[in-house]
């Protein structure tokens, strides 16, 4: 019997299936400025200033931060853009996206 079938059925994820969300990560390097990281995020990632510094300065200090969830293709769409944008000024900053939990 199909899912949809059963009778009297509690289980409402067939109502309430959400996309899997992808977090979109920015990695540290040795090279990129930081004004240019904190400009990039602003920019592509629409986070206000002050989050912009604490995005930036958690990859700086631990090695990566999570930058924002999106659904896959907009992770990787921004992900690639902001990676693009990076290289395209000289710099090798990158950002990689991985599912969430
Ligand atoms: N570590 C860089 C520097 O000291 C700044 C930086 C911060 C680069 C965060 C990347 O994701 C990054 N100039």
């Amino acid at each position: 019997m199909a899912d949809s079938d059963t009778k009297n059925r509690t289980d409402t994820s067939l109502k309430t299936a959400k996309p899997p969300l992808y977090k979109v990560i920015l990695l540290n390097d040795d090279y990129t400025p930081r004004e240019f990281v904190v400009r990039l995020l602003k920019a592509e990632f629409r986070v206000p200033e002050a989050q912009a510094g604490v995005i930036m300065l958690t990859a700086h200090t631990k090695g990566a931060c999570v930058v924002a969830v999106f659904t896959k293709e907009i992770a990787e769409e921004k992900a690639t853009r902001a990676t693009d944008f990076a290289r395209d000024n000289g710099f090798p900053l990158l950002f990689t996206t991985e599912p969430e939990e």
